[in-house]
């Protein structure tokens, strides 16, 4: 059996999705993501110019070695450009897999280990009174797990993920005005005077069942990340993400030492050395990495293998900027993961994007339920992909009030 195409597509309603087809010789083909949110053309460069002349004429079963045929053989390793074009290739490969044994991708790993798999959905506001409608609006819906993002009083503009005004959704999250960036402006000491008692007001208006989440965003300090992750102990959130940005894989012993509040990191890790320290210390409970730029599925099992011995269980990242192809991965991941804990979702599910990419996962009441459709069970239509083209966008950047750069 051999690869005897592979093509590369970017765009899609509202994003510009990296979507990989791998084509055989038996008629088979298998999908891939490759989606680096704001930096897209990059990983599809690196595949059509250096991986898949490389990939044609391999034996699609072979997608260890053709792992590790791209990560040894590009020498200079790892980064999320070539973990998101080695991710995609290693998504279509264990399609083309499951669809050989006519099974859905979770057979393949073991099987499943639970019968849906929990989600968060995203709540925000631009002040406290707002987030709290739209925490309201999700359990109503029968949500059992929301981020909340909050509007910061005295901030000149909007903080992480919150709209300008009341009402607004979340600025999701990329600009198509350009590539240059808007600024954000932030102050972690009006924000730490603020954050904790919204959360403890969000605790006491609906009560010790929700799973609370925040998200940080990478903001403080390693001192300030522990005196904050200690005040808002009494929350019993769920979890506290990204509390400091995580080069520095030690930082977070501080934050351990002086709080029981569970930590969640990595989303924006890549490989599993960007995390080994982290998980074989103890020091987080959740590890956020994804199928997409942290190199695919055979990858991320092995994260998921090593966070299983240290008790860190999984917290795939999930924003809107995977594409519904490598969230299908990460669905067949949660159904079977022993260490599973909790699954990002946002509703990508415009008519647009669903006929673009059709499937039958489908998430109810909060839980995530899987195709079991042979594969990854999502399909890719190229004649609706043609609607589409790559626009150039960005992220917000974020500065101090006296105008230093921080962390987005
Ligand atoms: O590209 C950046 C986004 O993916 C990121 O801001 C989303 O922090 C994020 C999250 O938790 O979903
Ligand atoms: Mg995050």
């Amino acid at each position: 059996m051999k690869i005897t195409d592979a093509k590369v597509f970017v765009g899609g309603p509202g994003k510009n999705y990296v979507t990989l087809k791998v084509t055989t010789d038996q008629g088979v083909y298998g999908l891939g993501d490759a989606t680096l949110n704001n930096r897209e053309t990059l990983p599809a460069k690196y595949l059509t110019d250096y991986l898949i002349p490389n990939l044609i004429g391999l034996d699609p079963r072979r997608s260890e070695d053709i792992w590790q045929l791209f990560y040894r053989g590009a020498y200079f390793r790892r980064g999320p450009i070539a973990m998101a074009a080695i991710g995609a290739i290693d998504m279509a490969l264990w399609d083309i897999k499951a669809k050989l044994a006519n099974m859905p991708l979770y057979q393949l790993l073991g099987g499943k280990s639970r019968d849906s798999a929990l989600v968060y959905a995203h709540a925000t506001g631009a002040d406290l009174e707002d987030l709290m409608d739209s925490v309201a609006a999700y359990i109503e819906q029968g949500y059992k797990a929301v981020r909340v993002q909050c509007g910061i009083p005295d901030m000149p503009t909007a903080s992480y993920a919150t709209p300008d005004a009341k009402g607004g959704t979340e600025p999701f999250i990329t600009d198509f005005s350009g590539i240059r960036p808007k600024t954000e402006i932030w102050d972690s000491e009006k924000y730490m005077r603020f954050m904790p008692g919204a959360l403890a007001a969000i605790r006491d208006r609906f009560g010790p069942e929700l799973k609370i989440l925040h998200d940080v965003h990478h903001r403080l300090l390693p001192r300030e990340a522990a005196a904050f992750a200690k005040e808002v102990e009494q929350v019993g959130l769920f979890w506290l993400e990204d509390p400091t940005p995580a080069e520095d894989q030690d930082a977070l012993a501080l934050v351990r030492q002086h709080s029981t509040t569970p930590i969640a990191i990595g989303e924006v890790f890549n490989s599993i050395w960007d995390c080994n320290k982290l998980i074989e210390k103890e020091l987080i409970d959740f590890i956020r990495v994804a199928v997409t730029y942290a190199g695919g599925i055979t990858h991320v099992r092995r994260i998921v293998d090593l966070a299983g011995q240290h008790h860190v269980r999984t917290g795939f990242h999930g924003a809107p900027s995977h594409s519904p192809i490598s969230m299908a991965a990460q669905a067949h991941l949660n159904l079977w993961a022993p260490n599973f804990g909790i699954q990002e979702y946002l509703v990508l599910g415009t008519p647009a994007c669903d006929t673009l990419f059709p499937s039958d996962h489908y998430v109810a009441n909060g839980m995530q339920h899987v195709s079991e459709a042979p594969g990854l069970g999502v399909d890719f239509d190229e004649a609706e992909a043609e609607r589409y083209e790559y626009k150039p966008g960005s992220h917000p950047i974020v500065r101090l009030e006296d105008g230093t750069l921080w962390n987005y």
